[in-house]
């Protein structure tokens, strides 16, 4: 076997202890998991004496071999050397590269771990064939590890290996098993580099079925996520070309009535049921993530916003996420106050850590705290409106645009000027009314409307996001202009009174309200 020709997809790495590892035997676990379909192998144990890792090396390697899987061995140079197997895989604290390459020559295998691009650089500049990127999620299977990357770490990663000239493979590692492996493949692509697999432990090693357990990680290695299947957001338009479709859209909303879920906070929730029927949506207040999976069949939208969060209620919002990614459904989410409590910024990361998220809607500073960068600022209040984070116009759409290609998915950033991006083109919305931004809940409601936009046109969530805005923002300007609106007070049923007009003309095919987008 070729080194180059390694397949990684599905990556063993084993285990010794009692807490993994159990009675059974462990050249039985490996044997089952090969036929499972497991790739590769890399003999693991930390406490074993010498003689003892020799010969279960040795036996590993029979019947890795019978499989044709390449055998590597963690740590042990002379380990692989006397039982002459594939290679080697050490991590940070163990041999230099070079020392092992010089030992075991060319044609050996050598991978390393990394969680830093740093060591990720001196990896590839060192010549190792393949990295093991980690620690994914915290795992009990090894508690001394240094840095939890989570997805957006792997993807860092890639972003790097895509953009330069190293053919070195990649796999990842820590806390993956069957629930999150064709996530983490797909979310952590980069550009168009993505992972060559997943390494796993006690996903394998613990399972009371280590056949099964490989045989059906190996198929959600190669299988992309239910949520990925919709066509995601590739589309360019230019503006005038997104507008037309914004009749299509406010007419499938009406005519598919779709379920908007919204888990949302205390202050919202009467409005926010009203915005959805007006805008034509089935609209649904259900804070219990047990009542998601149900919910999520009916095929709507679900609106994460966390303005009440307490320590259940993220629960229930993990749940809830779950359970509309499973099901393909798109998710709407609102990171309320995300940077201005520890609280927040720790419910932000671990939302935006459990699943995908279809749209993120936020004022600035919200956005911001949702990047990689500024998950660690002090924002100010939960109210809307720009911050500490004073950042100029471009600046802001690329902040937009990056997030929105780190996730793939759209983000919209509201403000005076709203930007909306998938990622490639940022949008800027001048519509809206000074009014909105004086009545509570205006911002909560306009994550209702775009996840009404996107359950009933899931297959283009840019255009449907960008639908949602006019329809809201547009609403707002033709309420503020009647003659009996005084002010924020008599705005409110204006507003929803609007948002209910402009859906009943678009469907009888009058758009004069559209020509106001700006
Ligand atoms: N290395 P499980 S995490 C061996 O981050 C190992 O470098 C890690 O076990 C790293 O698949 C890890 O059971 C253990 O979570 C992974
Ligand atoms: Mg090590």
């Amino acid at each position: 076997m070729r080194k180059q020709d390694v397949d990684y997809s599905l990556y063993l790495v084993t285990d010794s202890t009692a807490a993994i590892l159990g009675d059974k035997d462990i050249c039985h676990v490996v044997e089952a998991a090969l036929k499972g379909g497991v790739t590769c192998v890399q003999y693991r144990d930390k406490k074993s004496e010498t003689g003892a890792l020799i010969e279960t090396a040795r036996k590993l390697h029979a019947v890795t071999q019978k499989y044709h899987v390449p055998l590597l061995i963690n740590d042990r140079v002379d380990v692989a050397q006397a039982v002459e197997c594939e290679g080697v895989h050490i991590g940070q604290d163990d041999m230099a590269l070079a020392t092992a390459r010089k030992s075991l020559g060319p044609d050996a295998i050598i991978g390393v771990t990394v969680s830093t691009i740093e060591e990720l650089d001196t990896a590839c500049r060192g010549g190792a064939d393949y990295v093991g990127i980690g620690t994914v999620y915290a795992t009990p299977t090894k508690d001394d590890t240094k840095h939890i990357i989570g997805v957006e770490g792997v993807q860092r990663m890639l972003f790097y290996l895509s953009s330069s000239k190293f053919k070195v493979k990649s796999v990842c590692i820590g806390g993956i098993n069957a629930a999150n492996a064709s996530d983490v493949m797909w979310q952590s692509m980069a550009k168009e580099k993505s992972l060559d697999g997943i390494a796993v432990v006690s996903a394998i090693v613990a399972a009371a079925d280590p056949e099964a357990a490989a045989k059906s990680l190996r198929r959600l290695v190669k299988t992309p996520p239910a949520f990925a299947t919709h066509v995601h957001a590739e589309e360019q338009y230019r503006s005038a070309e997104i507008l037309e479709l914004v009749p299509e859209i406010i007419k499938a909303v009406h005519e598919k009535k779709p379920l908007s879920h919204n888990m949302t906070n205390l202050v919202v929730q009467n409005l926010a049921a009203n915005v959805a029927l007006n805008v034509g949506a089935s609209p649904i207040m259900a804070n219990y993530g047990e009542e998601a999976k149900d919910l999520a069949a009916l095929g709507g939208a679900l609106v994460v916003n966390m303005g009440t969060v307490t320590p259940e209620g993220l629960e229930n919002y993990l749940k809830a996420l779950k359970a509309y990614n499973e099901a393909g459904q798109p998710v709407v989410f609102d990171p309320v106050g995300a940077g201005a409590t520890d609280v927040r910024r720790s419910a932000t990361k671990r939302i935006l850590g459990a699943g995908y998220i279809d749209v993120i809607k936020g004022n600035q500073s919200e956005i911001v705290s949702c990047t990689p960068a500024g998950a660690k600022l002090q924002q100010r209040g939960v109210d809307s409106g720009p911050t500490s984070t004073d950042l100029d116009v471009a600046r802001l759409s690329g902040v937009v645009r990056d997030l929105a290609t780190l996730r793939k998915n759209i983000v919209v950033m509201t403000g005076t000027t709203d930007y909306v991006s998938n990622g490639k083109t940022v949008y800027a919305v001048g519509n809206g009314h000074e009014y909105l931004g004086m009545v509570t809940g205006t911002g909560c409601c306009l994550g209702t409307t775009v996840s009404a936009m996107v359950a009933a046109y899931p297959q283009d969530k840019l255009a449907a996001t960008l639908a949602g805005l006019l329809h809201y923002e547009i609403a707002a300007e033709l309420a503020a202009e009647r003659d009996d609106v005084r002010g924020p007070g008599t705005f409110v049923p204006a507003f929803l009174d609007e948002l209910y007009r402009i859906r009943l003309a678009t469907v009888q095919g009058d758009l004069a309200w559209l020509k106001r987008a700006n």
